[in-house]
Protein backbone atom coordinates (compact mmCIF):
# COMPACT_ATOMS: atom_id res chain seq x y z
CA UNK A 1 0.00 0.00 0.00
CA UNK A 2 2.75 2.49 1.11
CA UNK A 3 4.64 1.85 -2.29
CA UNK A 4 1.36 2.25 -3.81
CA UNK A 5 1.03 5.43 -2.55
CA UNK A 6 4.58 6.76 -3.08
CA UNK A 7 4.33 5.35 -6.99
CA UNK A 8 1.40 7.52 -6.98
CA UNK A 9 3.05 10.73 -5.90
CA UNK A 10 5.56 10.23 -8.53
CA UNK A 11 2.90 9.74 -11.06
CA UNK A 12 1.06 12.89 -9.60
CA UNK A 13 4.59 15.22 -9.44
CA UNK A 14 5.85 13.41 -13.00
CA UNK A 15 2.28 14.98 -14.58
CA UNK A 16 2.39 18.25 -12.84
CA UNK A 17 6.47 19.06 -13.75
CA UNK A 18 5.67 18.10 -17.71
CA UNK A 19 2.50 20.25 -17.48
CA UNK A 20 4.45 23.86 -16.28
CA UNK A 21 7.16 23.47 -18.97
CA UNK A 22 6.83 26.03 -21.34
CA UNK A 23 8.05 25.13 -24.85
CA UNK A 24 10.64 21.96 -23.61
CA UNK A 25 12.18 24.31 -21.81
CA UNK A 26 13.73 23.19 -18.45
CA UNK A 27 13.96 25.15 -15.60
CA UNK A 28 17.59 25.79 -14.65
CA UNK A 29 19.18 24.54 -11.69
CA UNK A 30 20.00 27.96 -10.21
CA UNK A 31 22.76 28.21 -7.27
CA UNK A 32 21.27 28.66 -3.90
CA UNK A 33 23.57 30.85 -2.53
CA UNK A 34 23.76 31.61 1.30
CA UNK A 35 22.68 34.98 3.27
CA UNK A 36 20.75 36.73 5.89
CA UNK A 37 18.38 39.13 5.51
CA UNK A 38 16.18 41.71 7.09
CA UNK A 39 13.20 41.28 4.24
CA UNK A 40 11.70 38.80 1.87
CA UNK A 41 10.41 38.51 -1.04
CA UNK A 42 9.10 35.25 -2.50
CA UNK A 43 6.50 34.45 -5.55
CA UNK A 44 4.30 33.18 -3.13
CA UNK A 45 4.01 35.93 -0.77
CA UNK A 46 1.66 38.46 -0.06
CA UNK A 47 2.51 42.73 -0.37
CA UNK A 48 -0.02 42.80 3.06
CA UNK A 49 2.47 40.34 4.95
CA UNK A 50 5.32 42.29 6.90
CA UNK A 51 8.01 40.62 4.85
CA UNK A 52 9.52 38.08 7.12
CA UNK A 53 10.53 34.75 5.92
CA UNK A 54 7.45 33.31 7.02
CA UNK A 55 5.42 36.16 5.94
CA UNK A 56 7.62 37.43 2.59
CA UNK A 57 6.35 40.35 0.39
CA UNK A 58 5.18 39.08 -3.13
CA UNK A 59 6.57 42.44 -4.63
CA UNK A 60 10.23 43.65 -5.31
CA UNK A 61 8.68 46.81 -5.55
CA UNK A 62 7.22 46.78 -1.85
CA UNK A 63 10.47 45.86 -0.75
CA UNK A 64 12.00 48.81 -2.62
CA UNK A 65 9.24 51.37 -1.15
CA UNK A 66 9.11 49.62 2.15
CA UNK A 67 12.37 48.12 3.57
CA UNK A 68 14.40 50.27 6.32
CA UNK A 69 17.58 51.72 4.58
CA UNK A 70 20.58 50.19 5.11
CA UNK A 71 18.85 46.64 5.67
CA UNK A 72 19.48 43.68 3.30
CA UNK A 73 16.27 41.90 1.54
CA UNK A 74 16.53 38.20 0.06
CA UNK A 75 14.47 37.65 -2.66
CA UNK A 76 13.34 34.04 -3.78
CA UNK A 77 13.93 32.31 -6.97
CA UNK A 78 11.58 33.15 -9.91
CA UNK A 79 9.79 35.47 -12.18
CA UNK A 80 8.63 39.25 -11.02
CA UNK A 81 6.71 40.93 -13.28
CA UNK A 82 7.91 43.97 -12.71
CA UNK A 83 9.80 47.06 -13.50
CA UNK A 84 11.41 48.13 -10.50
CA UNK A 85 11.72 51.90 -9.35
CA UNK A 86 14.39 52.22 -6.34
CA UNK A 87 13.78 55.40 -5.58
CA UNK A 88 14.80 54.90 -1.64
CA UNK A 89 18.49 55.87 -0.43
CA UNK A 90 20.80 53.63 1.66
CA UNK A 91 22.20 55.04 4.56
CA UNK A 92 25.95 55.66 3.38
CA UNK A 93 28.48 54.36 0.90
CA UNK A 94 29.22 51.76 3.79
CA UNK A 95 25.89 50.72 4.46
CA UNK A 96 23.83 50.34 1.18
CA UNK A 97 20.82 49.11 1.21
CA UNK A 98 21.14 45.57 -0.53
CA UNK A 99 18.36 43.59 -2.80
CA UNK A 100 20.27 40.32 -2.93
CA UNK A 101 18.60 37.55 -5.47
CA UNK A 102 19.22 34.26 -2.97
CA UNK A 103 19.48 32.22 -6.32
CA UNK A 104 22.40 33.32 -8.34
CA UNK A 105 19.97 34.60 -11.69
CA UNK A 106 17.52 33.13 -10.21
CA UNK A 107 15.34 36.42 -8.93
CA UNK A 108 14.21 37.49 -12.31
CA UNK A 109 12.49 40.69 -13.31
CA UNK A 110 12.29 43.12 -16.39
CA UNK A 111 15.02 45.44 -14.59
CA UNK A 112 15.59 48.13 -12.47
CA UNK A 113 15.58 51.93 -12.62
CA UNK A 114 17.86 53.50 -9.55
CA UNK A 115 18.05 57.27 -8.96
CA UNK A 116 19.12 57.20 -5.73
CA UNK A 117 22.25 56.74 -3.80
CA UNK A 118 23.89 53.75 -1.67
CA UNK A 119 22.24 50.53 -3.59
CA UNK A 120 23.79 47.38 -3.90
CA UNK A 121 22.09 45.04 -6.39
CA UNK A 122 23.18 41.19 -6.58
CA UNK A 123 22.58 37.73 -8.08
CA UNK A 124 19.13 39.56 -10.76
CA UNK A 125 18.23 37.97 -13.87
CA UNK A 126 17.13 40.12 -16.02
CA UNK A 127 15.22 40.42 -19.36
CA UNK A 128 13.69 44.22 -20.89
CA UNK A 129 10.80 43.36 -22.29
CA UNK A 130 10.61 46.78 -24.56
CA UNK A 131 6.78 48.74 -24.13
CA UNK A 132 7.82 49.04 -20.29
CA UNK A 133 11.47 49.14 -20.53
CA UNK A 134 14.30 49.08 -23.46
CA UNK A 135 17.07 48.72 -20.60
CA UNK A 136 17.74 46.26 -18.11
CA UNK A 137 19.48 48.24 -15.20
CA UNK A 138 19.50 52.48 -15.30
CA UNK A 139 21.31 54.17 -13.03
CA UNK A 140 20.66 57.67 -13.29
CA UNK A 141 22.76 60.76 -11.49
CA UNK A 142 23.41 59.13 -8.21
CA UNK A 143 26.79 57.84 -6.32
CA UNK A 144 27.68 54.45 -4.69
CA UNK A 145 25.49 52.06 -6.72
CA UNK A 146 26.62 48.60 -6.96
CA UNK A 147 25.45 46.04 -9.62
CA UNK A 148 27.16 42.53 -9.16
CA UNK A 149 26.68 38.95 -10.70
CA UNK A 150 23.60 39.73 -12.50
CA UNK A 151 22.63 38.46 -15.32
CA UNK A 152 21.45 40.91 -18.07
CA UNK A 153 20.20 39.28 -21.56
CA UNK A 154 17.95 40.60 -23.96
CA UNK A 155 17.42 44.08 -23.98
CA UNK A 156 17.11 46.03 -26.79
CA UNK A 157 18.49 49.54 -25.78
CA UNK A 158 21.64 48.55 -23.47
CA UNK A 159 22.38 45.35 -20.73
CA UNK A 160 22.86 48.24 -17.92
CA UNK A 161 23.43 52.14 -18.86
CA UNK A 162 24.52 55.03 -16.36
CA UNK A 163 23.87 58.03 -17.07
CA UNK A 164 24.03 61.62 -16.55
CA UNK A 165 27.21 61.66 -14.69
CA UNK A 166 26.87 59.33 -12.26
CA UNK A 167 29.75 59.25 -9.53
CA UNK A 168 31.15 55.83 -7.91
CA UNK A 169 29.66 53.46 -9.37
CA UNK A 170 30.56 49.40 -9.57
CA UNK A 171 29.76 47.34 -12.35
CA UNK A 172 30.75 44.02 -11.45
CA UNK A 173 31.10 40.05 -12.63
CA UNK A 174 27.98 40.51 -14.64
CA UNK A 175 26.73 38.32 -17.63
CA UNK A 176 25.62 40.46 -20.84
CA UNK A 177 24.50 38.59 -23.87
CA UNK A 178 22.46 39.49 -26.96
CA UNK A 179 21.69 43.23 -25.63
CA UNK A 180 21.08 45.72 -28.10
CA UNK A 181 23.67 48.68 -28.91
CA UNK A 182 25.78 47.75 -26.25
CA UNK A 183 26.59 45.60 -23.02
CA UNK A 184 27.19 48.73 -20.88
CA UNK A 185 26.94 52.23 -21.33
CA UNK A 186 28.91 54.68 -18.94
CA UNK A 187 28.25 58.44 -18.32
CA UNK A 188 30.21 58.47 -14.84
CA UNK A 189 33.39 58.87 -12.91
CA UNK A 190 34.95 57.54 -10.77
CA UNK A 191 33.48 54.23 -11.83
CA UNK A 192 34.80 50.74 -11.61
CA UNK A 193 33.34 48.17 -14.12
CA UNK A 194 35.75 45.06 -13.34
CA UNK A 195 35.09 41.10 -14.79
CA UNK A 196 31.79 41.56 -16.60
CA UNK A 197 31.33 39.30 -19.53
CA UNK A 198 29.69 40.92 -22.79
CA UNK A 199 28.88 38.50 -26.05
CA UNK A 200 26.88 39.09 -29.43
CA UNK A 201 26.08 42.63 -29.20
CA UNK A 202 23.16 43.24 -31.87
CA UNK A 203 22.19 46.59 -33.46
CA UNK A 204 18.67 46.27 -34.49
CA UNK A 205 17.14 43.62 -31.63
CA UNK A 206 14.51 41.71 -32.56
CA UNK A 207 12.38 43.45 -29.83
CA UNK A 208 12.72 46.47 -31.74
CA UNK A 209 13.89 49.83 -30.94
CA UNK A 210 12.36 52.15 -28.53
CA UNK A 211 10.33 54.95 -29.65
CA UNK A 212 12.67 57.80 -31.19
CA UNK A 213 15.83 55.83 -31.13
CA UNK A 214 18.50 56.44 -33.74
CA UNK A 215 21.95 55.55 -34.37
CA UNK A 216 21.74 52.04 -33.66
CA UNK A 217 24.98 50.33 -33.19
CA UNK A 218 26.30 47.14 -31.85
CA UNK A 219 29.21 48.25 -29.66
CA UNK A 220 31.01 46.22 -26.48
CA UNK A 221 30.89 49.40 -23.97
CA UNK A 222 30.74 53.11 -24.74
CA UNK A 223 32.90 54.80 -21.82
CA UNK A 224 32.27 58.75 -20.98
CA UNK A 225 33.93 60.80 -18.34
CA UNK A 226 37.40 60.51 -16.24
CA UNK A 227 38.78 58.74 -13.58
CA UNK A 228 37.52 55.10 -14.39
CA UNK A 229 38.58 51.63 -14.54
CA UNK A 230 37.47 49.31 -16.90
CA UNK A 231 39.60 45.99 -15.62
CA UNK A 232 39.46 42.29 -16.29
CA UNK A 233 36.33 42.69 -18.53
CA UNK A 234 35.59 39.82 -21.00
CA UNK A 235 34.23 41.25 -24.29
CA UNK A 236 33.57 38.36 -27.09
CA UNK A 237 32.00 38.45 -30.31
CA UNK A 238 31.18 42.11 -30.14
CA UNK A 239 28.37 43.37 -33.49
CA UNK A 240 28.15 38.67 -34.35
CA UNK A 241 28.58 39.15 -38.06
CA UNK A 242 26.46 36.52 -38.32
CA UNK A 243 23.40 38.33 -36.44
CA UNK A 244 20.75 38.97 -38.47
CA UNK A 245 20.20 41.99 -36.70
CA UNK A 246 23.32 43.50 -37.56
CA UNK A 247 22.95 45.03 -41.01
CA UNK A 248 25.34 47.53 -40.80
CA UNK A 249 26.71 48.10 -37.18
CA UNK A 250 30.19 50.10 -36.83
CA UNK A 251 31.46 47.82 -34.10
CA UNK A 252 33.52 49.05 -31.37
CA UNK A 253 34.68 47.29 -28.33
CA UNK A 254 35.17 50.70 -26.43
CA UNK A 255 33.81 53.57 -28.02
CA UNK A 256 34.19 57.24 -26.65
CA UNK A 257 33.92 60.54 -28.40
CA UNK A 258 34.06 64.33 -27.64
CA UNK A 259 30.37 65.38 -26.77
CA UNK A 260 31.76 69.25 -27.03
CA UNK A 261 31.85 71.75 -23.75
CA UNK A 262 29.63 71.15 -21.21
CA UNK A 263 28.24 67.92 -23.20
CA UNK A 264 28.93 64.25 -22.52
CA UNK A 265 32.86 64.06 -21.69
CA UNK A 266 35.06 61.89 -23.58
CA UNK A 267 37.28 59.52 -21.84
CA UNK A 268 39.69 60.55 -20.37
CA UNK A 269 41.93 59.75 -16.70
CA UNK A 270 40.59 55.97 -17.47
CA UNK A 271 43.23 53.13 -16.64
CA UNK A 272 41.76 50.01 -18.90
CA UNK A 273 43.51 46.57 -18.56
CA UNK A 274 43.34 43.17 -18.12
CA UNK A 275 40.25 43.12 -20.69
CA UNK A 276 39.70 40.77 -23.65
CA UNK A 277 38.35 42.71 -26.39
CA UNK A 278 37.25 40.27 -29.28
CA UNK A 279 35.30 41.19 -32.74
CA UNK A 280 35.32 39.55 -35.73
CA UNK A 281 32.81 41.83 -37.57
CA UNK A 282 34.65 43.50 -40.47
CA UNK A 283 34.41 46.96 -39.21
CA UNK A 284 35.67 45.64 -35.07
CA UNK A 285 37.56 48.14 -33.42
CA UNK A 286 39.43 47.48 -29.80
CA UNK A 287 38.64 51.44 -28.40
CA UNK A 288 37.74 54.14 -30.62
CA UNK A 289 37.49 57.72 -29.79
CA UNK A 290 37.53 60.75 -31.09
CA UNK A 291 37.89 64.10 -30.06
CA UNK A 292 37.16 66.62 -32.04
CA UNK A 293 34.66 69.00 -30.61
CA UNK A 294 37.22 70.97 -28.46
CA UNK A 295 38.07 68.71 -25.12
CA UNK A 296 40.95 66.83 -25.41
CA UNK A 297 41.01 62.90 -24.49
CA UNK A 298 44.07 62.43 -22.31
CA UNK A 299 45.97 60.32 -20.01
CA UNK A 300 44.83 56.81 -20.59
CA UNK A 301 46.55 53.93 -19.61
CA UNK A 302 46.28 50.86 -21.89
CA UNK A 303 48.28 47.77 -20.30
CA UNK A 304 47.91 43.97 -20.41
CA UNK A 305 44.78 43.70 -22.71
CA UNK A 306 44.21 41.51 -25.17
CA UNK A 307 42.61 42.81 -28.42
CA UNK A 308 41.03 41.03 -31.38
CA UNK A 309 39.70 42.95 -34.48
CA UNK A 310 39.57 43.52 -37.86
CA UNK A 311 40.12 46.57 -38.59
CA UNK A 312 41.86 48.69 -35.37
CA UNK A 313 42.91 47.61 -32.26
CA UNK A 314 43.27 51.20 -31.35
CA UNK A 315 41.65 54.48 -33.29
CA UNK A 316 42.72 57.57 -32.26
CA UNK A 317 43.16 59.13 -34.96
CA UNK A 318 40.61 62.37 -35.37
CA UNK A 319 40.40 65.53 -32.46
CA UNK A 320 43.12 66.17 -29.62
CA UNK A 321 44.57 63.62 -28.06
CA UNK A 322 47.71 63.83 -25.02
CA UNK A 323 49.28 61.34 -22.94
CA UNK A 324 48.00 57.98 -23.97
CA UNK A 325 50.72 55.22 -22.41
CA UNK A 326 50.26 51.83 -24.32
CA UNK A 327 51.79 49.15 -22.87
CA UNK A 328 52.47 45.17 -23.01
CA UNK A 329 49.06 44.50 -25.19
CA UNK A 330 48.33 41.81 -28.17
CA UNK A 331 46.86 43.51 -31.39
CA UNK A 332 45.69 40.37 -33.66
CA UNK A 333 44.15 41.15 -36.76
CA UNK A 334 43.57 38.72 -39.69
CA UNK A 335 45.92 38.11 -42.66
CA UNK A 336 44.53 38.58 -46.49
CA UNK A 337 41.31 40.59 -45.02
CA UNK A 338 40.02 43.55 -46.73
CA UNK A 339 39.68 45.03 -43.65
CA UNK A 340 42.19 47.42 -42.56
CA UNK A 341 44.09 45.42 -39.83
CA UNK A 342 46.33 48.00 -38.29
CA UNK A 343 47.23 47.42 -34.44
CA UNK A 344 46.92 51.39 -33.53
CA UNK A 345 46.40 54.74 -35.47
CA UNK A 346 47.87 57.31 -33.99
CA UNK A 347 47.85 60.93 -35.03
CA UNK A 348 49.72 63.76 -33.85
CA UNK A 349 48.86 62.80 -30.67
CA UNK A 350 50.63 65.40 -27.68
CA UNK A 351 52.96 62.73 -25.58
CA UNK A 352 52.92 59.03 -25.77
CA UNK A 353 54.33 56.40 -24.95
CA UNK A 354 54.08 52.67 -27.19
CA UNK A 355 56.36 49.89 -25.37
CA UNK A 356 55.71 46.02 -25.04
CA UNK A 357 53.01 45.37 -27.15
CA UNK A 358 52.71 42.47 -29.83
CA UNK A 359 50.89 42.33 -33.20
CA UNK A 360 50.16 39.68 -34.43
CA UNK A 361 48.56 38.94 -38.25
CA UNK A 362 47.98 43.03 -38.35
CA UNK A 363 47.90 43.31 -42.42
CA UNK A 364 49.18 44.87 -44.73
CA UNK A 365 50.49 48.08 -42.09
CA UNK A 366 51.15 46.35 -38.78
CA UNK A 367 50.71 50.25 -37.08
CA UNK A 368 50.19 53.42 -38.33
CA UNK A 369 51.99 55.55 -35.99
CA UNK A 370 52.08 59.78 -37.22
CA UNK A 371 54.01 62.24 -35.40
CA UNK A 372 56.63 61.79 -32.31
CA UNK A 373 56.16 59.34 -29.22
CA UNK A 374 58.19 57.36 -27.71
CA UNK A 375 58.50 53.68 -29.16
CA UNK A 376 60.06 50.44 -28.65
CA UNK A 377 60.25 47.15 -26.95
CA UNK A 378 57.55 46.10 -29.19
CA UNK A 379 56.92 42.59 -31.21
CA UNK A 380 55.41 42.22 -34.63
CA UNK A 381 54.75 38.67 -36.59
CA UNK A 382 52.63 37.84 -39.37
CA UNK A 383 51.67 33.97 -38.74
CA UNK A 384 52.17 33.37 -42.55
CA UNK A 385 55.84 34.01 -42.41
CA UNK A 386 55.46 37.47 -44.32
CA UNK A 387 57.11 40.34 -43.00
CA UNK A 388 54.97 43.33 -41.42
CA UNK A 389 55.45 46.47 -42.25
CA UNK A 390 54.27 49.40 -40.83
CA UNK A 391 54.66 53.36 -39.75
CA UNK A 392 56.88 54.30 -38.26
CA UNK A 393 59.68 51.61 -39.38
CA UNK A 394 61.47 49.37 -37.28
CA UNK A 395 63.25 51.16 -34.65
CA UNK A 396 63.84 50.64 -31.29
CA UNK A 397 64.76 47.04 -29.78
CA UNK A 398 62.14 45.64 -31.87
CA UNK A 399 61.26 42.05 -32.59
CA UNK A 400 60.37 41.56 -35.82
CA UNK A 401 58.92 38.72 -38.16
CA UNK A 402 59.61 36.66 -34.83
CA UNK A 403 56.90 33.92 -33.92
CA UNK A 404 56.02 34.85 -30.24
CA UNK A 405 55.84 31.20 -29.31
CA UNK A 406 51.88 31.23 -27.97
CA UNK A 407 50.92 27.99 -26.21
CA UNK A 408 48.02 27.97 -29.46
CA UNK A 409 47.06 29.93 -32.00
CA UNK A 410 45.01 28.86 -34.31
CA UNK A 411 44.59 32.68 -36.21
CA UNK A 412 40.65 32.59 -34.71
CA UNK A 413 38.90 35.01 -32.31
CA UNK A 414 38.13 33.70 -28.77
CA UNK A 415 39.93 31.17 -28.96
CA UNK A 416 43.74 31.38 -28.88
CA UNK A 417 46.39 31.10 -25.55
CA UNK A 418 48.43 33.96 -25.73
CA UNK A 419 50.43 32.81 -22.68
CA UNK A 420 54.34 32.27 -24.17
CA UNK A 421 56.14 29.42 -23.97
CA UNK A 422 59.88 28.57 -22.88
CA UNK A 423 61.09 29.49 -25.91
CA UNK A 424 59.20 32.35 -26.93
CA UNK A 425 61.71 35.64 -28.02
CA UNK A 426 59.13 37.85 -25.82
CA UNK A 427 60.71 36.55 -22.70
CA UNK A 428 63.22 39.14 -20.46
CA UNK A 429 63.10 41.61 -23.70
CA UNK A 430 60.86 43.86 -22.56
CA UNK A 431 61.08 47.58 -21.26
CA UNK A 432 61.24 47.72 -17.62
CA UNK A 433 58.10 49.82 -16.51
CA UNK A 434 56.92 52.30 -13.79
CA UNK A 435 53.69 52.12 -14.71
CA UNK A 436 53.22 48.10 -15.29
CA UNK A 437 53.58 46.13 -12.20
CA UNK A 438 51.69 43.21 -12.80
CA UNK A 439 50.86 41.01 -15.89
CA UNK A 440 47.03 40.07 -17.16
CA UNK A 441 47.30 37.29 -14.75
CA UNK A 442 48.21 39.50 -12.11
CA UNK A 443 52.22 38.00 -11.69
CA UNK A 444 54.34 40.61 -10.73
CA UNK A 445 56.59 41.91 -13.67
CA UNK A 446 59.21 41.27 -14.14
CA UNK A 447 60.03 37.30 -13.47
CA UNK A 448 63.40 36.45 -14.75
CA UNK A 449 65.52 39.10 -15.37
CA UNK A 450 63.38 41.34 -17.23
CA UNK A 451 60.09 42.06 -18.62
CA UNK A 452 58.78 39.95 -21.06
CA UNK A 453 56.86 41.58 -24.06
CA UNK A 454 53.13 41.53 -24.24
CA UNK A 455 50.14 40.62 -21.68
CA UNK A 456 51.69 37.18 -19.85
CA UNK A 457 54.94 37.32 -18.26
CA UNK A 458 56.61 33.61 -18.48
CA UNK A 459 56.82 31.86 -15.58
CA UNK A 460 58.05 28.59 -15.49
CA UNK A 461 55.60 25.93 -14.05
CA UNK A 462 57.05 24.18 -10.49
CA1 LIG B 1 30.41 52.02 -32.72
CA1 LIG C 1 60.61 38.04 -17.80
Amino acid sequence: MKTFLLLLIIAFFSVGNSSCKKDNEAEPDYEIRQASGDYFVSPEGNDDHPGTEEKPWKTIQKAVDTAEPGKTVIIKEGYYDEYVKIRKAGINKDNPTVFFSEALYGARCRGFYINVNFINLDGFGVEAMGETNWTGITIDKCAYVTVQNCEINECPTSGIKIKNLSLYISILNNKMDHNGQNGISLVGNYCLIEGNEITRTVQNHPKGHEPGFSGADADGMRIFGTNNVIRANILTNIGDPDDKGNLDPHVDCIQSWDGGIGGIPVMSYTLIEKNIFSTRHPSGKGILIDATNGNTCSDLIIRNNIFEFRDMGLGFYDGRFANIYVYNNIFKALLNDKSWGTSVSFRNINQFEYYNNITVDCHPQHRYIIGGGRIGYNLAWNSDGTMPSGEPAFLNNELVGKNPQFTSYAGGYGDNDYHILSNSPAIDKGLTLSNVLDDFDSIPRPQGAAYDIGPFEYKPKK
